[in-house]
Order: structure tokens, then sequence, then C-alpha cells
């Protein structure tokens, strides 16, 4: 059943359940919802890199940190294209594009990102990416422009939000849901753990999430990956375990979203991979790089699906 009127108590709850009994509810709504020996391969590129003037503390990429990141040049829709062909030609049916900015600013730059997304639409690929805030009329060049997807992450709960971000609100990205939505294009949006927010500030972004209507089409959960110069280096590693719990409370209360085993999968072994897909995880980031940091090479993931007799899922558009 899709509900949209949860409240902290019940998700809370849930969350806290013993790890068998919620894994068996994560899994009998994945199962009935989704192919559970599918996983989709989604590739991300960082097509505009570092320099950026939010302060985000978990980020490699904010110009206010002192990160072996520095800002450069941005990368041209051909590259792009040929990148995202690559990707493809690899097995990723998903190709993220992401950019490290406050806000879209009309001009140049939009217009070269719309040209990415026309060519990787061209490609037969689901095309997502995440620029920062935007307005209505950006979006709807967006969509225009065919994209599949708006990637733009709550990250954490409404409380915990002034913590680790200081340069804009919980309420401004928000309203950038609700203007991606508007559009017409489905909504990627998802957090973190890991940055020292309690179980309880989780279980609130969660809620938020859900609570959604319609609920995000695709919701990432991401383990911090701390970055050294940046507030947040010396957080301690995620337990998996923790990362097990936060997809299946996921899974269960969004049973249709795709819910995605994002950043921090380097230092996850293969099994506490394979509790995650048990979880109900149903992608990964396929490729040696996230946007600046490392991920698991293709190799290794190629083999993980194999071994545990599953696949990559096919595309379903295009
Ligand atoms: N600038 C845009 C924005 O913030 O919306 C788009 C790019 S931003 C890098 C995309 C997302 O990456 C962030 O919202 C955050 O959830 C995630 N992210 C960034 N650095 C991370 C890290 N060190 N560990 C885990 N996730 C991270
Ligand atoms: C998401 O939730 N995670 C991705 C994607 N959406 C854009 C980004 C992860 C970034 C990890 C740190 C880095 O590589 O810079
Ligand atoms: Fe900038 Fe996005 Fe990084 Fe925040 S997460 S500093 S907005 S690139």
């Amino acid at each position: 059943m899709i509900r949209h009127d949860y409240a902290l108590p019940e998700v809370r709850a849930l969350h806290d359940l013993p790890l068998p009994q919620l894994i068996l509810r994560a899994q009998t709504v994945h199962q009935a919802n989704h192919r559970p020996e599918e996983v989709q391969l989604c590739s991300l590129l960082s097509v505009k890199t570092g320099g950026c003037a939010e302060d985000c503390a978990y980020c490699p990429q904010s110009s206010r940190y002192d990160t072996d990141v520095g800002a450069e040049r941005m990368m041209t829709p051909a590259e792009v294209v040929e990148a995202a062909g690559r990707a493809k030609d690899a097995g990723a049916t998903r190709f993220c594009m992401g950019a490290a900015w406050r806000e879209v600013k009309d001009g140049p730059a939009f217009n070269n990102v719309l040209d990415m997304v026309r060519g990787v639409r061209q490609l037969g690929m689901e095309a997502c990416v995440t620029l920062g805030m935007l307005s209505d009329d950006q979006a709807g060049r967006l969509a225009d422009a065919g994209l599949t997807a708006y990637n733009h992450n709550l990250d954490t709960s409404r409380e915990f939000y002034g913590s680790i971000i200081t340069t804009r609100t919980f309420d401004d990205r928000l309203q950038t849901l609700s203007r991606v939505r508007k559009a017409g294009i489905t909504v990627c949006s998802g957090g973190i753990i890991g940055m020292g927010e309690s179980i309880t500030d989780r279980c609130a972004m969660l809620v938020t999430l859900a609570n959604l209507d319609p609920h995000p089409e695709s919701v990432p959960i991401n383990a911090l990956v701390p970055t050294p110069g940046t507030p947040l280096a010396d957080r301690a590693p995620v337990d998996p375990l923790e990362l097990v719990r936060m997809i299946a409370t996921a899974r269960v209360l969004m049973p249709q979203s795709k819910v995605r085993l994002s950043a921090g999968r380097l230092s996850l072994s293969r099994e506490a991979q394979l509790l995650c897909f048990l979880a109900g995880a149903k992608s990964i980031f396929y490729g040696e790089k996230l946007l600046t940091t490392g991920n698991p090479d293709v190799e290794a993931d190629r083999a993980l699906l194999r071994d545990a007799g599953m696949r990559a899922a096919p595309a379903e558009l295009g």
C-alpha cells in the first residue's frame, strides 16, 4: 500500500526492528514490486568539478575547504556523451551528471547541460542531472530536453540540516524538489548517513521523503565518504548494518521507488553489499569513480552480481 502519512514513532519502530524481521518486511515489499535479482547499473560523471560556493560539510567540492579537489573547467557536451557511450557499452542504463553549483544560472553552461541531456537520451540511456537549485523555467527546459530524473538530496533531517549546511535551507531543498515534480521530471532524492546525525534524524529524513506525494521515484542512500580537508574528514566509518537498516526502512516506506545503494561501497565487503540488496537496494553506481571519490571497479561489480546469481537490469526506456 502506498502511504504518505507516516509519523516518526512508527518509522522509528520499523527501523529498530530486529534485523531479520526488518529484512523480511523489506523483502516482502521488494519482491511484490520489483525484480529482486536485477540491479540497475548507473554511471556518474562530474561534468563541472569543484569551486562550489556552498559549505556542505561532507563535500570535497566546496571552495571553503582545502581538499584535493580544485575548480576545473566544465566538460564539453561531446566529451560527456562520449563518456556516456562508454558507460553504456560497459552495461550502464542510466547516466548521472553532476555539477558543483549552488544553483543553475542561465547561459552557455546551462545550454551545454541541455545538450548533454539530449545526447545521453539519444544513446537510449536514462539521463539524470544534479545541478543544485533551479527555477521553474529551468526545470521546464530540462524536461523539454528529455531529462529522466533530477537528483537533489535532502541529505538529512530538517533538525540536523543546519549542522551540515548553512548556505541554504531544508525548505530551499523542498522547493526545488517541487519544481522538478511540477515540470514532469522524475525525482531522485535521498541522503547520507554517518555525518554525526542521530537515528531519529535518519528516520525523520525518511518520513519527509515518504510523505512527498508522489514518492521520489529514486532514493539514493549514501554512506559518508569522509574526505580529507572537509569538516567531516575524521568521522568514523558507517557500520554496514546501519546502512542495511536504512535501505530496508526506505524500501518498506516507499514500495515502488528504486532505493539506491550509493556512495560508500568501497568500504563495504561483498557480503555487506549483498545484505543491502536483500534489504531492497535496486541499483549501484557503476564505474571506478563517483563524482570525485573512488568506487569499486567494474570487474568487481560484475563478479559480485554473477556470484550472487543476480544480473544487471535491462534498459526500461529509450
Ligand atoms: N551541487 C549539487 C547539490 O548539492 O545538490 C549537486 C552535486 S552534490 C555533490 C550531490 C550529492 O552528493 C549531495 O547532495 C550529497 O548527498 C552527495 N555527496 C557529496 N559528497 C559526499 C560524500 N563525501 N559522501 C557521501 N555523499 C556525498
Ligand atoms: C547521490 O546521492 N550520490 C551521488 C549522486 N547522488 C550525485 C554523489 C556521491 C558523491 C560522493 C562524493 C564524491 O565522489 O565526490
Ligand atoms: Fe556544492 Fe553540491 Fe558539494 Fe554542496 S554538495 S558543496 S552544493 S557541490
